[in-house]
């Protein structure tokens, strides 16, 4: 049966030396610089505009934030990098915070989110540099697809994925007309469906 999001509930918000929520099947992250659109983009895909706090102002979520989706897996929404002003001392925490988290094994895919628009930057290089270290499977998302002509989107995601360094393609999305999520909910779902001893069962 095609897999669809029902369900989509808040479940907390961890920071810097805070617990993190009782594991469930999977976990899918979401990465990306402040104001790309990580907040707009599980809106969008729940269905439900109030779920996760947007903002024009970049850099306002210093947490992660868990939401249990389908009483099934979570989406996670981690805090964006790459705001020019923030202090060091900010940044370094912001480091600590995704580090501990990447390393923590927990997560079973990430979508890394890029301004369909923009270069990525050498911020955006670093974190695909994290995520193929630590071997955690990717998809590449280009948001805010609207701002751009029908024509020449998806073009323009593909060479977002290649200026990463990435195999060139990107699903072009966009949160305020719905376009690619269709695509990126058959991802997730082929992402979901499998089993979570998969891989263990090929060395038997
Ligand atoms: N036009 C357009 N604007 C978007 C889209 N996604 C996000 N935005 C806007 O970009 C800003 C930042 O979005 P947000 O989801 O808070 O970004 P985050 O910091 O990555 O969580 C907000 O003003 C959103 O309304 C999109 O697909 N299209
Ligand atoms: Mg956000």
């Amino acid at each position: 049966m095609e897999f669809r999001i029902k369900k989509a509930e808040f479940v907390t918000s961890v920071g810097l030396g805070g617990s993190y929520p009782e594991q469930i099947s999977s976990e899918i992250a979401m990465v990306g610089k402040s104001n790309v659109g990580k907040s707009s983009l599980i809106n969008s895909l729940c269905g439900n505009g109030k779920l996760a706090k947007t903002s024009q102002k970049p850099g306002k979520t210093r947490l992660i934030n868990f939401f249990e989706i389908n009483n099934e897996f979570y989406l996670v929404d981690l805090p964006g990098y790459g705001f020019a002003s923030a202090p060091k001392v900010e940044k370094e925490k912001w480091g600590e915070l995704i580090e501990r988290y990447l390393a923590s094994g927990r997560v079973k895919h990430i979508c890394m989110l890029l301004d369909i628009r923009h270069e990525p930057t050498a911020d955006d290089k670093m974190m695909f540099k994290y995520i193929l270290y630590y071997a955690i499977p990717y998809t590449l998302v280009a948001t805010k697809a609207d701002k751009l002509a029908r024509s020449k989107r998806q073009q323009a995601a593909n060479s977002c994925a290649r200026a990463l360094g990435a195999p060139p393609y990107a699903v072009a999305y966009s949160s305020e007309t719905g376009d690619g999520k269709d695509e990126l909910i058959r991802r997730i779902g082929a992402v979901i469906e499998v089993p979570p001893n998969a891989i263990d069962e090929l060395d038997k």
